[in-house]
């Protein structure tokens, strides 16, 4: 069975990333084979600065073996640097119903977020992302919930195209968390942590007084009962369900252990839990930065692992489109 996920480099790799998509990855790569992708094209659709722009995506390379991606076992690359992303992704544009990609929610959100940048890369990203998936002929692709809407046309544009031309593509499925996959936002607990939105991130990398200070002041709901509500008490729902993964405790036992307690200790115990979580992270990433050639050849590698999948998938679309 193969994998196939990707992360954009638009920033730094918060926790919402972690627990929805990372941390099963590290999982599936023991029995799958897996190929994860820096999608760097995909972050061009919002604002970015290009002189910052190779230096995130080696940060991102960072955060996943820091994080227990395993080169040996799995490909990791950068999107650009296959070219046969471009090309399916105008291939499958042909086919994608324009309607679709008008109803996609990031497409609105996005749009609401950039005003002064509303590009057609927005509105085409589900068709990027397709071509990523469909590329690497994936059966599985471990997702948080807001990419379950992009995955859905995903299959829609395989299916479609398999009827056009023949059967080509394998029709992938999502793979989504049943608890974490999707962590809001600590600054507003109704929308979800984003990276762009760096006020509303725990990020994975974030020293001890950066996590206790974000924990502590993260917006909670009026009253004192520490219990599982996300429609009434959207803002300590979150936190339970972070302390619950993090720790690998039910959310019943927490309540249970938390009822007679305030927010204050409830957030303590949390900021401590996550402290000492994350330390592994921090540490190996901190090794990783001072080996930025051994980080760059595992890229090389992983891309040429890569290309050698994505070219004869593309070989055989050609031909089954009549372009060979
Ligand atoms: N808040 C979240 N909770 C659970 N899963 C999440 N993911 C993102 N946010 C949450 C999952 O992380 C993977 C990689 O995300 P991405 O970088 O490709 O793009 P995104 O979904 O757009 O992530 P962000 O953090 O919101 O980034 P920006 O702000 O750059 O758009 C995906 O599997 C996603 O579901």
């Amino acid at each position: 069975m193969r994998v196939f996920s990707g992360i954009q480099p638009t920033g730094q790799i918060h926790i919402g990333n972690y627990l929805g998509a990372i941390k099963h990855w590290v999982e599936l790569q023991e029995n799958h084979e897996c190929v994860f992708c820096i999608v760097d094209l995909h972050s061009l659709t919002i604002p970015f600065d290009p002189s910052a722009l190779q230096k995130r995506i080696l940060e991102t390379a960072i955060t996943h073996l820091a994080v227990g991606i395993n080169p040996e076992k799995a490909i990791l690359f950068v999107q650009s640097r296959i070219k046969e992303h471009t090309e399916l992704t105008w291939l499958l544009n042909t086919i994608c119903p324009i309607g679709e990609l008008g109803r996609m929610t990031q497409y609105k959100e996005k749009s609401r977020q950039f005003k002064k940048n509303i590009n057609a890369g927005l509105l085409n990203y589900p068709i990027l992302m397709a071509a990523d998936i469909l590329l690497y002929q994936t059966d599985i692709v471990p997702i948080g919930k807001d990419q379950k809407q992009h995955l859905e046309l995903t299959k829609t544009i395989a299916k479609k195209f398999n009827q056009k031309f023949k059967q080509t593509f394998k029709i992938p499925q999502a793979q989504i968390p049943k608890i974490g996959a999707k962590i809001m936002a600590l600054n507003d607990p109704k929308k979800k942590m984003s990276k762009s939105v760096p006020q509303s991130c725990l990020f994975l990398f974030d020293e001890p007084q950066e996590i206790k200070k974000k924990i502590m002041s993260a917006i909670t709901d009026t009253g004192k009962i520490i219990k599982f509500d996300p429609a009434k008490k959207p803002g300590i729902s979150n936190l339970l369900t972070i302390y619950s993964l993090f720790d690998n405790q039910p959310i019943e036992e927490l309540e249970k252990h938390f009822k007679d307690k305030g927010y204050a200790e409830f957030k303590k115990s949390l900021a401590k839990i996550l402290i000492n979580s994350l330390e592994p992270f921090r540490r190996k990433r901190k090794e990783l930065l001072s080996r930025e050639i051994y980080v760059r050849e595992i890229l090389n590698q992983g891309a040429k692992r890569a290309q050698v999948i994505a070219k004869s998938v593309i070989v055989n679309v050609r031909k089954k489109m009549g372009l060979t």
